[in-house]
C-alpha cells in the first residue's frame, strides 16, 4: 500500500459550554482531520487532537502541524506498508510527538480497513456494539449551577461522572455531588494540579467513595504518585503521564497508579494502544478509554477501539452534542440508556459532512505523489 496524497481541514468547532480544568478556560476546539489517499483511490481519515496552549501536555496543534509537515510526510511519501501496526516503527526515529504521529496512523488504519472492506472494530478481539459511556465536567464554581449541570447528565443516562478539580475547589463540590447522588459512579481529575505536600488533604477524598482520582501530580512523576498510592485507598489513575507502554510497566512496578486512562492520539495511534491493552490485561490493571474533546472522526475511532470488552469502565466518550452543536460527520452521535453504539459501517464507520467542514474548516493539500 503506497500513500499517494494527503488532504486536510482545519476546524474550529464552537464548544455548546466554555469548559474549565484546572489548568484553563476552552471555548472552541480546534482539530484538524487528515485525509490520507492510496494508490487505488481508498482514503482514510485521522483526527489531530492537541489544544493551542501546551497547557495539558506539551504538543499543540501548530507543532503538531510542523512535526507531521516536516518530518512525518517524508517519511510516508516513500514507504510501501503491508499493515498499519508498521507505521508506528517508520515514525520511530521522530521523538515524542504522539499525537502528531496518531492522526496519520490511526487515518492509515481506517484507510487500511476500508480498502480491506472491513470495520475497524474487525481488528480488535471481543468487541461489542454498544459500550457504556461517561461524561467529564469541568469546574464550575457555582455549586448550583454545577449540580444542575450533572442532574441533566444523569437525566440522559450517562453512568459515570467525572469532576474537574483544582486546589481550592474539589471537597465541596466533591461533597454537594455525594448529597444530591449518593449512588453514582464519581471520580475526579486534577489534571496535575497538586503535589506531594497535598497528600494530607487528598486522603480525605477517601471519604467519597470515587471510582479513581485521575492525574493528580506532575505529567512526569512516577515516585510522588506511588507515595500518594501507598496512603490512599482510592485508585490513582495516570492520564498524562501514560505516552508508552513503557510509562505502563514503570507505573506498574512502582505503584504509581491502579488504573489507566488510555487516549490513542496521547499514545501515538492504535499500534502502542493495542500494546498498553495487552500489558493491562496480562497484569490485571484496569485500562479506560479517555477523550479529547474529539469530533465526530476522533470519537468514531475511540468508539470502535473501545468496544473491546476489556474496557468495561464508562469512557470519556459523550454524544456528540455533550460538547458541540454541530458536528463534522453526517450523523452525530446520540446518548440511548447510558451508551453509545459503535459504527458499523466500514473502517472507523462514520462520513464527514461536506457542508460542516466548508462550514467550519479551511481545506488545504499536505501532499500529492
Ligand atoms: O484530562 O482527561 C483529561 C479533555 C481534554 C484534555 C484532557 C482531558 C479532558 C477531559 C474530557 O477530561 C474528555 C472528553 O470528554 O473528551
Ligand atoms: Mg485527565
Amino acid at each position: 500500500m503506497k500513500i499517494n496524497r494527503i488532504d486536510r481541514y482545519r476546524v474550529r468547532l464552537p464548544l455548546r459550554i466554555p469548559f474549565e480544568t484546572s489548568y484553563g478556560r476552552l471555548t472552541e476546539k480546534a482539530f484538524d482531520i487528515l485525509l490520507v489517499t492510496d494508490e487505488l483511490g481508498n482514503q482514510g481519515m485521522g483526527e489531530l487532537v492537541p489544544f493551542e496552549q501546551p497547557d495539558y501536555i506539551e504538543e499543540t496543534i501548530e507543532t503538531a502541524r510542523v512535526i507531521i509537515e516536516k518530518h512525518l510526510l517524508p517519511l510516508l511519501k516513500n514507504a510501501d506498508i503491508q499493515h498499519p501496526k508498521e507505521v508506528s516503527l517508520l515514525f520511530d526515529e521522530v521523538k515524542g510527538n504522539q499525537m502528531a504521529k496518531s492522526s496519520l496512523e490511526t487515518a492509515i488504519w481506517d484507510l487500511y480497513a476500508k480498502r480491506n472492506g472491513k470495520s475497524l472494530k474487525a481488528y480488535f478481539n471481543n468487541t461489542r456494539a454498544q459500550i457504556p459511556v461517561g461524561v467529564s465536567v469541568g469546574i464550575q464554581t457555582d455549586l448550583a449551577k454545577l449540580l444542575d449541570q450533572i442532574t441533566e447528565y444523569v437525566t440522559l443516562e450517562y453512568q459515570r461522572i467525572k469532576l474537574k478539580i483544582r486546589p481550592g475547589y474539589d471537597l465541596k463540590p466533591i461533597d454537594a455531588i455525594r448529597n444530591k447522588f449518593p449512588d453514582i459512579p464519581l471520580m475526579v481529575d486534577a489534571n496535575s494540579a497538586y503535589t506531594i505536600a497535598d497528600i494530607p488533604h487528598l486522603i480525605q477524598l477517601d471519604a467519597y467513595n470515587l471510582a479513581m482520582i485521575e492525574q493528580p501530580f506532575a505529567a512526569n512523576d512516577f515516585l510522588d504518585h506511588a507515595q500518594l498510592q501507598k496512603e490512599l485507598k482510592t485508585d490513582i489513575c495516570l492520564d498524562e503521564n501514560i505516552r508508552t507502554v513503557k510509562d505502563c510497566e514503570l507505573a506498574f512496578y512502582l505503584g504509581s497508579c491502579r488504573s489507566i486512562n488510555l487516549k490513542i492520539p496521547r499514545v501515538g495511534g492504535i499500534t502502542e494502544a493495542m500494546k498498553i491493552v495487552d500489558f493491562c490485561e496480562e497484569k490485571g490493571l484496569m485500562v479506560w478509554l479517555g477523550g479529547m474533546f474529539e469530533s465526530g472522526v476522533g470519537r468514531a475511532l475511540n468508539l470502535q477501539f473501545a468496544s473491546q470488552k476489556i474496557f468495561t469502565f464508562p469512557g470519556d466518550i459523550s454524544a456528540s452534542d455533550r460538547y458541540y452543536h454541530e458536528d463534522i460527520i453526517t450523523d452525530p452521535f446520540e446518548i440511548q440508556n447510558g451508551e453509545l453504539i459503535v459504527p458499523d459501517g466500514l473502517g472507523i464507520g462514520v462520513s464527514l459532512s461536506q457542508e460542516k467542514l466548508v462550514k467550519y474548516g479551511i481545506y488545504d493539500t499536505l501532499f500529492i505523489k
